[in-house]
């Protein structure tokens, strides 16, 4: 079945040239780079942060680039895989860590990939996205949907910092991100719709026939509710790792059109120890301590603590003491495309 293919070297140097010269090349050199056999061939490779690194880093840009000459004050994770300087932390997820100081603004603007923010650290910190303002609490998950005006602003008093996740380097691929700048919005005097319409799971506004939710109905996911359902989930897992997936709770389907997130409880003394999955996946620790072992590479995490994971990774995440994480996936995009699946390990 495995059979050994023509090489470009098996053809004549002429006629290399001619095929060069009429902009075509042969296929069967190349049949097993764009066509493996039985799995897709990653070039993403496991990443590790540790806060503890990037966070001096982070603040030294704070010293050295003020907002205003940076737009987006970011430090981008870089797949291992694609080396220094990678815009990308996985084929299809974007990873950076962004910070705000006590004070700053970040401008608003719109482009056309989607972002979460899941917050690190501090108080204060705002996003403002279509004119409702969403506090940023440690934990919590903010959505920028691709195609909403956002800006970020900090009304506290220490540095805010967030984990950015975005789909970015799919959109570069595609040739389609861009973005487009605008004044700071004005802010509804309200307060978010977590607190006002979605006060609780399984509870939506009533509405008139034909008077439909927004596409994007709640943008903020309070960490604080969050982990209190996880505890509640873990307290009748029977010993399972709690696992929740944040969804539209007008729709129920992923937050955003090709990533998703899950929030995750692994007990003390717990393995994580997931099917191989076709989607590719960032973890963000909120808390504890343990070793994620993925493809063969051992990381040591602690909070705050960020790891990636390529697309069919052997992936076990080990607990030290109760874990809770934030998982990061690009499998709404690849159940769009048909192709989503997981296999034993
Ligand atoms: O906060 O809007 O990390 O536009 C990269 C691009 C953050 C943002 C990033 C962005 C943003």
């Amino acid at each position: 079945m495995s059979q050994q293919l023509g090489t470009l070297e098996d053809l004549p140097d002429a006629y290399r040239a001619d095929m060069a010269a009429a902009g075509v090349a042969p296929l069967w050199p190349m049949m097993r780079n764009v066509l493996p056999h039985g799995r897709p061939s990653a070039v993403t490779r496991p990443g590790f942060w540790d806060y503890g690194k990037l966070r001096p880093l982070l603040l030294r840009a704070g010293e050295l680039t003020p907002v205003e000459k940076a737009e987006r004050r970011v430090l981008v994770l870089c797949d291992p895989g694609r080396g220094a300087g990678a815009m990308q932390a996985t084929a299809s997820i974007y990873l950076g860590m962004q910070l705000l100081l006590p004070g700053e603004t970040a401008p608003a603007h719109v482009h056309t990939p989607s972002a979460v923010r899941i917050v690190v650290e501090g108080q204060g910190g705002y996003t403002v996205v279509d004119g409702e303002k969403l506090p940023m609490e440690e934990g919590d998950l903010v959505l920028t949907p691709g195609g909403e005006w956002h800006d970020h602003g900090h009304e506290g008093s220490a540095p805010v910092v967030w984990l950015d996740a975005l789909d970015l380097p799919l959109f570069v691929y595609l040739e389609g991100s861009y973005a487009v700048e605008g004044p700071l919005q004005a802010q509804r005097n309200r307060p978010d719709a977590s607190q006002v319409e979605y006060r609780a799971a399984g509870l939506a506004p009533t509405r008139r026939p034909g008077a439909g939710a927004r596409r994007y109905p709640m943008m903020r996911y309070p960490w604080e509710r969050t982990r209190a359902a996880l505890d509640a989930m873990a307290a009748h897992a029977g010993g399972d790792v709690a696992e929740l997936d944040y969804v539209n709770p007008e729709t129920g389907e992923d937050v955003l059109p090709t990533m998703g997130f899950t929030a995750m409880r692994i007990g003390a003394g717990q393995v994580e120890a997931p099917p191989l999955r076709s989607c590719s996946g960032a973890y963000h620790v909120i808390a504890g301590r343990g070793v994620a072992k993925i493809d063969g590479a051992r990381f040591e995490f602690g909070p705050k603590a960020t790891f990636t994971a390529p697309v069919f990774a052997d992936i076990r995440i080990a607990a030290e003491d109760d874990c809770y994480l934030v998982r990061v996936h690009d499998r709404p995009l690849q159940e769009k495309l048909g192709y989503y699946e997981e296999r034993a390990r």
